[in-house]
Formats: C-alpha cells, structure tokens, sequence
C-alpha cells in the first residue's frame, strides 16, 4: 500500500489511490444547462458550471493515476414507479419531473436533459449510478460496487453541495467510507449553502469528512 496525504481540513488526510474512488454527483445536463430541472425550480444555473473545469482536471488525474471513477445520475423510470409523490409535487406543475422540457423529459432515464454534460462524460467502462434519490447509495448498487474493489475512501465531487453531495457524503459516512469534497468541484445554487455545507462537513474534528480543493488533490495525486 502505497499512501499519499491529501491536504484538508480538519487536518490531511492519507489515501491510499488503489482504494480510493472519485464519486461524480448527477453532473447532469438538467442540472447545469439551461431549461433542465434545476431552472425549472427557479435556480440560476450558471452558478453550477464553476465546478465543471475543477471536476474536469481532476477527472483526468484520476484516470491517469487509475483511480476507479463512479458516475451518478438522479432520475426515473419513464412511468414514474419509482418517484415518491412527495417529490413529484415539487415546482409549478407544468414542470415537475417527468413533464415535457426543453431537453426531453424532466429527469427521466433516458431523455437529454438526463446525461451527463459532454465537459464531463463518463470513459467507456466508468461505472454510472442511476439513482432515485439525492444520495448515491439510496436504492443503488453503490456500495456493492465500492466493496467489491475495497474502496476506503471517496473523493466526492458534484452537484449540489448540500443537496445530492451532502447526502451522499452522510450516507457514505455512516457506512465507514472517508470522504474528501473538494470545495471547487462542488457547488449549489445558493453559493451560502456552498459555503455553510462544506464548514458543516469538516466542523468537529471532520464530522462527515474533510474539505480539500482540487489543486490539493491533484498534488497528491501526482
Ligand atoms: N443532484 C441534486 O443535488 N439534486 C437536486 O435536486 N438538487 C437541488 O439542489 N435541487
């Protein structure tokens, strides 16, 4: 095992790169692009698209250093089974999940609106997580797929910071994993929430994990 410490707060962190994966969080086009979901709940997406660059340089780091990289997309099923209706019933009505938009479907499976942006897109082989919810490990095959490879530690990146990336970083805590969220290849629409989510991620010692940037990961990693 070969260890390299990744600079953070609380305080650095030792990662292993073989049992360490990159989580990319539903960096989606109805997230980021104009006219998808994200719009339609009244949310300015241009703030998204900040994180795309830092993802991007990191992406291409990992896949160099031959770290496992997961993709995730939130969406569902084209009859909407697998949508509560306590989720549907968010936005105005003509806009909710699974109305017509601009780029097919609302986050459904399948449409446009629903694939990753191209900046990003997964590499022929890169698992990709259809998820129903906002964490990545909710109704997924998630975990199995980081067992299976003995992934100790997530490098969690994605949109948005204290929605879909939150979430999943909760969840992964509570099942053992560490995770490290590099401030700038996350964001929100509310840059506050950007802000006040990752201090909550590393307040007490690193309660759910530790907050880096990509310059730091992209030095440990070589
Ligand atoms: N992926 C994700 O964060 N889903 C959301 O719905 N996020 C919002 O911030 N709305």
């Amino acid at each position: 095992m070969t260890t390299t410490l990744v600079g953070a707060e609380p305080e650095p962190i030792a990662i292993d790169p073989a049992r360490t994966a990159v989580v990319m969080i539903d960096m989606q086009r109805d997230f980021l692009e104009p006219g998808g979901f994200g719009e339609t709940l009244g949310n300015d997406v241009s703030l998204l698209n900040a994180a795309v660059a830092p993802c991007r340089a990191l992406l291409q780091s990992a896949r160099r250093q031959g770290l496992l990289v997961v993709h995730t997309r939130e969406g569902h099923r084209a009859d909407l089974s697998d949508a509560p209706p306590a989720k549907v019933e968010r936005g105005a009505p003509s806009l909710r999940i699974g109305a017509p938009g601009p780029m097919g479907r609302i986050l459904i499976r399948g449409e446009a609106g629903h694939d990753i942006i191209p900046a990003l897109y997964p590499a022929a082989g890169e698992p990709i997580i259809d998820k129903p919810g906002k964490g990545a490990f909710y109704a997924t095959e998630l975990h199995a797929i980081l067992q299976h490879r003995a992934i100790a530690t997530l490098i969690v990146c994605g949109v948005t910071t204290e929605v879909c990336v939150h979430t999943t970083v909760r969840e992964a805590n509570d099942r053992g994993y560490r995770c490290i969220v590099p401030s700038d290849c996350c964001a929100s629409y509310f840059p506050e929430f950007h802000e006040v989510g990752l201090r909550m991620i590393k307040a007490q010692g690193g309660i759910f994990g530790w907050v880096s940037d990509s310059a730091r990961v992209l030095a440990a990693l070589g």
